[in-house]
């Protein structure tokens, strides 16, 4: 191992030819039809592909990734072509199928390439049968990549799209990790092509939001063709013409059955783990084979132990059609088969099929879903983890005949893991961070409805809306917004309802809804939320032209005659430009045109025209839209804290400032986005100032930080070691992971990293499971098991005891670093005096991790030393490494950071400075003299010394000096020239906000005493 010396770059994950590359998965299906290509080239044959789909998590970003990597592509001929929506995107999938048809076809086939979340596979379920039963090209091949989301954590509903592909009798593969991405979606093609089907492949957040090092040592291998499969007459490829039936003939009677072929002669699926005396068989496919693998890991059992149980594995890489031979040879001589498979069960009812029929003496038990009585065994709903699934494996092998030493450790393990959950079970984070809108985004105005009215939801960001003071309920699939309500309006004395749906829901289907609801004539008013972006999954553009003035066309032929185009520059909408009768509205009057719409017969329309926020941001930054240079503040010493701004606003820029006089509010000068819906209010605190700039304090010179002491010691990697990296979404957490992988490589270690986003883009959580490892075979399950983290990077306290960061820490074993520096929550904008429970995120830190764990505020400093708050979390990186936490090289982590290309000088300053924040305390305390004072680390030793009040926590946890009181005060309240009147007659003269900040201050007798202090009294 050492430094690799190599040149490495971000672009070889696709240049490179052989040997090992750095990649998430999302990229290694980016290279899969690269790979493809070059495979068909080596073969002499002209191939080409064609990519088409719709995005959303988990394949999120696939869309960006194929634009960032065109130049790549274009290379082999592939072309990415999204869809509108996902079913005519797999309809142009059907048609890269019959190049052969047309007499100008240039290449020898087409490689088709669809992706699409679960909802998106169900929404093609039309599609699939028909292109299935026609079939694929002899050259070209397609596969079918869905996004499932087992836990819902980042869609609507749980969704899992193995029903959909066998109702559309489409064989599916399912690889394991990321290391199996590549190599899977090359068989599927190869399997596609030599039968005929459209071959699925199923990709999870655990296999694709993942980052890893992939070996390619077999990308050139050449597939085995079936010797035992007699392919009819003609083959099993796409023809014209074709007739219906022999096409369905085709599909029922050979296709599948050639697939399966294909499968067993290239061991798809396979025994993985075996012994002698084998009589207790576990089967899995996907993710559950790595969780299972991984379980067996955390209960100590190794091939040894596993031979005297006597143990066998079996791992599925194709769950259907499933293979029955294989099948057949795993069960001789087994007693019990354990199957294990998230969400609803598919192997464990063919395996139960396949054996049905066996002599009794020879067939196994099953266990699955249900047990050997049909009792529920594993869950349906939730998500399995390698926790659960290690005790559900003791509890069945401990029926076993064990050797008892065997029995008693596999009894403690469970034993600890029960624990584990059950506390976690129990365990409520005292705060949690809920998704909200972005800083100024359109939808804080747009979603509002008049008093008395409700609204429907739909999907996108602006979905969130559901949890917030909106009055809006309910919601639909993409697409059918608004529609329910065609079904309530004739049962129900309720006149009118508001339905929202996106830009880019209305691009995708949502506009047939609106057809649908004209067509019932049912009270409705679509409130367009025009914010020129698929916000909720990237801010991609709408794949065509969309303005909102074609919008309003397309309404009025729709026959909708009420519509208002609401925008905050009214005068960019001439009558011109848009539809007939289309009325052009200020924002600020959104409300009036609402309550006009309601009173309306049939389906009227709001096209509500404002960018999404974080859009905004990124073409300011990249100099495509003006930045106004009006900036707000408020004054805190004019300020109550009312919280009428954030009502007004909704918007979490407006944040809890902490005042002696008690909270007040600030504008995050940082975060906001400048939509000025907080001056809405009129609040006198209010200050706006035209022309001003953030000042950007010049940073120190860090030039002279110098040569830093190495750290005592590191952690060592005889096993793996497993870091859990916190923090808000959008701040640069997953950039953490993502050094921390590179450095790895560059180390030549292996790494995973698995990126748990959500709804991380709106002030979400995110959460970075990061393993490493020596060895790439001890770390192929992403996500670190409950209870075996062994630093965690918090980079916010909220996010550090959250359900999901808990459940990986251990108090004996857990090392925290955290940055203590407070984040406001969404709560408060709902709550204005919404309670932070600093002390008793502190008391859940407590328990949690180790002792000698680090808090920290690194915020500031990255902010006064490197003039950017994005710095923070490579400073705390920077931290860990000095306290001996990372078992990485400085060297490495900065080759990391300088091959990662972003900030380079800051990244790297902010790395060194963490450093020398815990080499040298004094000196770092020192380069922050003249900025905001900086609070020494604390250790968790020497919190608990200290509790609560003793402590000097004040109610929102923090420490306080003493506060200074109303005596304090006099002479400054004593120079104030209407406190006497409010002393003396209830302040006719003195402003209602300002006597109450008053009185809230002194009390009424003090105040009289100031009065008589002034001799006014
Ligand atoms: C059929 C289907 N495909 C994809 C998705 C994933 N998805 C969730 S939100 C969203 C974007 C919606 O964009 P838009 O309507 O413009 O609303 P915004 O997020 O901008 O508010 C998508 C594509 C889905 N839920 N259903
Ligand atoms: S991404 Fe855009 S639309 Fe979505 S919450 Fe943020 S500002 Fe609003
Ligand atoms: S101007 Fe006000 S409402 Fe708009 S983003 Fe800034 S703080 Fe939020």
């Amino acid at each position: 191992m050492g430094i690799n010396q190599g040149p490495i770059s971000l672009d070889q994950k696709y240049t490179q030819g052989t040997g090992h590359v750095f990649l998430t998965g999302i990229q290694a299906l980016v290279r899969l039809p690269m790979a493809q290509i070059r495979r068909d080239r080596a073969m002499g044959l002209n191939t080409a592909g064609f990519i088409s789909g719709y995005r959303g998590s988990p394949l999120g970003g696939y869309d960006q990734q194929l634009f960032a990597a065109r130049k790549h592509l274009e290379q082999y001929n592939i072309k990415f072509q999204p869809g509108v929506n996902e079913d005519l995107a797999a309809t142009a999938i059907w048609g890269s199928q019959q190049l052969s048809l047309s007499p100008g076809a240039q290449y020898d086939g087409v490689v088709g390439i669809w992706y699409g979340k679960g909802p998106g596979v169900d929404r093609c379920g039309d599609v699939f049968r028909h292109a299935n039963t026609a079939g694929s090209a002899k050259n070209g091949g397609v596969l079918v990549l869905a996004g499932d989301d087992h836990g819902a954590k980042s869609s609507t509903v749980p969704h899992q799209s193995d029903h959909a592909f066998i109702s559309a009798l489409m064989p599916y593969l399912y690889p394991s990790s990321i290391h199996e991405m590549i190599e899977m979606g090359l068989l599927g093609i190869a399997m596609s092509r030599y039968s005929g089907c459209w071959v699925g492949m199923k990709v999870i957040t655990e296999t694709v939001e993942t980052t890893a090092e992939i070996d390619l040592t077999d990308e050139m291998k050449p597939f085995i063709i079936p010797s035992d499969f007699e392919m009819p007459a003609g083959g099993l490829n796409m023809r014209w013409p074709d007739d219906r039936y022999l096409q369905d003939l085709r599909l029922q009677d050979h296709k599948g059955y050639a697939a399966i072929a294909f499968a067993r002669a290239n061991k798809i699926n396979r025994i993985t783990m075996d012994s002698p005396n084998a009589r207790y068989g576990i089967m899995a496919s996907g993710k559950s084979y790595e969780d299972i693998r991984q379980a067996l890991r955390e209960l100590g059992i190794t091939d040894d132990i596993a031979a005297k149980i006597g143990l066998r594995l079996y791992k599925i890489g194709m769950p259907w059609p499933l293979e029955p031979e294989g099948v057949r040879q795993f069960a001789v001589g087994l007693e019990e088969i354990f199957i294990i498979e998230e969400r609803r069960e598919i192997v464990e009812n063919q395996v139960k099929q396949e054996l049905f029929n066996w002599r009794d003496d020879v067939r196994p038990r099953i266990v699955g879903k249900m047990d050997d009585h049909d009792k529920r065994f594993l869950t349906f709903a939730a998500e399995l983890s390698v926790a659960s699934l290690a005790s559900s494996l003791t509890e069945r092998l401990l029926r076993l005949n064990l050797n008892p030493e065997i029995a008693e450790m596999l009894r403690a393990k469970a034993d600890w893991f029960n624990g584990r959950q059950a506390s976690q079970m129990q365990a409520v984070a005292p705060v949690t961070r809920t998704p909200y809108f972005c800083s100024g985004c359109p939808h804080n105005t747009s979603t509002k409805v008049p008093e008395g009215s409700r609204a429907f939801a739909g999907i996108g960001c602006h979905f969130m809306a559901l949890w917030m003071d909106r009055n809006t309920e309910t919601y639909t699939h993409m697409g059918g917004e608004g529609v329910p309500w065609v079904g309530v309006a004739p049962f129900t004395k309720e006149k009118h309802v508001f339905a929202n749906l996106g830009d880019g829901t209305y691009f995708h289907s949502g506009s047939l809804a609106i057809r649908q609801a004209v067509a019932s004539g049912a009270n409705i008013t679509y409130k367009i939320l025009y914010n020129d972006a698929t916000a909720m999954t990237g801010g991609q553009h709408v794949d065509g032209e969309l303005s909102p003035q074609q919008i309003t066309f397309q309404l009025h032929s729709e026959g909708i005659r009420e519509i208002y185009l609401v925008s905050e520059n009214p005068h960019l909408y001439p009558p011109s430009d848009i539809a007939p009768g289309v009325k052009v509205a200020h924002r600020d009057d959104l409300d009036a045109v609402m309550k006009t719409c309601r009173e309306l017969k049939g389906t009227s329309a709001i096209v509500f025209v404002q960018t999404c926020a974080a859009e905004k941001r990124r073409r300011r930054k990249r100099g495509l839209m003006e930045d106004p240079a009006r900036r707000v503040l408020i004054n805190p010493a004019v300020c109550e804290g009312c919280g009428d701004c954030s009502v007004q606003s909704n918007c979490i820029s407006v944040e809890p400032l902490e005042t002696e006089l008690g909270r007040k509010r600030t504008i995050n000068q940082s975060t906001c986005n400048k939509d000025y819906s907080c001056l809405k209010g009129f609040c006198p605190s209010f200050v706006t100032v035209d022309g001003a700039k953030l000042r950007h304090r010049a940073p120190p010179d860090l030039g002279s930080i110098g040569e830093l002491p190495e750290p005592a010691s590191s952690p060592s990697l005889d096993r793996p070691y497993n870091i859990a990296v916190g923090g808000v979404g959008g701040t640069g957490v997953l950039t953490i992971g993502a050094l921390l992988g590179m450095a790895a490589h560059i180390e030549g270690k292996a790494s995973m990293i698995l990126d748990m986003s959500g709804l991380a883009q709106k002030g979400g959580a995110v959460l970075s499971h990061v393993r490493l490892s020596e060895h790439t075979a001890d770390v192929t399950c992403s996500r670190i098991v409950t209870g075996t983290a062994d630093l965690v990077l918090a980079a916010d306290e909220v996010v550090a005891v959250s359900k999901d960061m808990v459940t990986l820490c251990e108090s004996a074993r857990t090392t925290g670093i955290i940055n203590s520096h407070v984040i406001p929550t969404a709560d408060f904008i709902l709550n204005r005096d919404f309670n932070f429970q600093t002390r008793k995120l502190n008391s859940v830190l407590e328990t949690e991790l180790k002792k000698d764990s680090s808090f920290f505020d690194f915020t500031t400093p990255a902010e006064a030393l490197l003039g950017d708050s994005i710095a923070t979390n490579i400073m705390m990186l920077g931290y860990a490494y000095q306290r001996g936490l990372l078992p990485l090289s400085a060297k490495a982590i900065e080759q990391a950071i300088e091959v990662n290309g972003v900030s380079i000088k800051m990244n790297t300053q902010a790395f060194q400075l963490g450093r020398l924040a815990a080499a040298d305390p004094a000196r770092f305390k020192e380069m922050m003299k003249d900025h905001d004072a900086v609070v020494p680390a604390k250790t968790l030793d020497s919190r608990c010394r200290r509790s609560g009040e003793d402590a000097g926590l004040d109610d929102a946890g923090r420490d306080h000096h003493p506060s200074r009181g109303p005596a304090d005060r006099l002479p400054e309240l004593a120079s104030c020239k209407t406190l006497p009147q409010a002393g003396r007659s209830g302040a006719r003269r003195c402003r209602p906000w300002r006597l109450r900040r008053c009185a809230a201050a002194c009390g009424r007798d003090q105040l009289r005493k100031i009065a008589r202090l002034q001799g006014r009294v």
